[in-house]
């Protein structure tokens, strides 16, 4: 442990070390306030001073003349404003007897101080006590600094597992997890505002026999190609594009009317038909083509679709049917 002692009065600094030195403490004497904080700021006596002080003992009488409580307090806040001192406990040594107004200053900003001529056991004792609370208080921030960093880190962790869980590895957009949570949010906030929400449920033709034709890398390709497409297309404020399943895409877009989300649905078709990417064993086209089934409600308990499953339910259908009227196309 280092301290620091600030007393213009030799003899007294002399003694001061002595004591100390005996009692395992490092001791630097300097005179002057100034030039405690000139030692801090270089490497003066071949010894860093101000790398590590531990404790700062400082004469009260420093400033020349009467002392008043306000010098004091200025000498004390002058040295704890240089930021090496800034967590360094300061006691304050004084050998005026008057101590009234210096008293209530010190208490109220919690400065620590003894009285001189000061007695050896009073000088321990004291040095002691304010050393083992600053290592209790350094310890505590340092276990508080841990802590918060562990935190950050663990905030961190949760994050990039929220990422991981909503998000498909492949294509990179929304996943069935999200997909659902979005849509129960989008129900209740469409509910609320009694605004439409459509879903369409979209689904690559003949995707098998392209797997079979390009082989499975291919396929992967493609549907990363469509999810983007997909994923710039649909822009509605609010709306989610989520891969659903295997090569099945949803689209929720809340506040869309049935006739808007028809006319949006048959565009995308559109654009992927545009995307010609060659598909020579469909039946129906000589590029990847999808079907669309639109599902279209106000989210309320009073009618036919009363909830988020059965909006998928329908859309679902309306996917079968156009499956079944030939594929490459929109059906709600
Ligand atoms: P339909 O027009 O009736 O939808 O015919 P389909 O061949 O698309 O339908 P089917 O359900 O028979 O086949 C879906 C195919 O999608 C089978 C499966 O191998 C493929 N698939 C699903 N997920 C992936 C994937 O992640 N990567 C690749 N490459 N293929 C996938
Ligand atoms: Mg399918
Ligand atoms: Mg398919």
């Amino acid at each position: 442990m280092k301290i620091l002692i600030i007393d213009g009065d030799r003899e007294v600094q002399a003694m001061l070390q002595s004591i100390l030195h005996l009692s395992g403490y490092k001791v630097i004497t300097t005179s002057t306030l100034e030039e405690a904080v000139d030692l801090c700021n270089c490497n003066v006596r071949g010894d860093k001073v101000g790398d590590k002080i531990d404790l700062v003992l400082m004469d009260l009488a420093l400033s020349v003349g009467e002392v008043k409580g306000s010098d004091a307090l200025a000498d004390y806040k002058k040295i704890k404003s240089h930021k090496k001192f800034k967590n360094t406990p300061v006691i304050m040594m004084t050998g005026i007897t008057d101590m009234d107004e210096i008293d209530e200053a010190f208490h109220q900003e919690s400065i620590d101080y003894i009285t001189k001529p000061i007695r050896k056991v009073d000088l321990i004792g004291r040095v002691r006590s304010v050393l083992s609370m600053k290592s209790e208080m350094d310890s505590r921030q340092a276990r508080e600094k841990k802590l918060l960093e562990v935190t950050r880190k663990l905030e961190e962790a949760v994050q990039n597992l929220e990422q991981l869980s909503s998000y498909d590895a492949l294509t990179g957009i929304a996943n069935r997890r999200y997909f659902d949570k979005y849509l129960k949010l989008m129900w209740n906030r469409c509910s609320e505002d009694e605004l439409e929400l459509s879903l369409l449920m979209i689904d690559l033709d003949f995707f098998k026999d392209f797997n079979d034709t390009y082989g499975h890398q291919s396929g992967d390709s493609c549907l990363q190609e469509v999810a983007s497409a997909f994923q710039s297309f649909f822009k509605v404020t609010g709306s989610l594009v989520c891969r659903y399943g295997g090569e099945e895409f949803a689209v929720i877009l809340p506040d869309t009317a049935g006739d808007k989300a028809l006319t949006l649905a048959e565009e995308a078709r559109h654009q992927i038909e545009q995307l010609m990417i060659p598909h020579r064993m469909s039946s129906i086209s000589d590029h990847v083509t999808v079907s669309i089934g639109l599902a279209t409600t106000v989210p309320s308990e009073d009618v036919e679709i009363d909830s988020a499953m059965k909006l998928i339910d329908y859309a679902d259908k309306a996917l079968y049917m156009a499956k079944g009227q030939g594929r490459n196309q929109v059906m709600s």
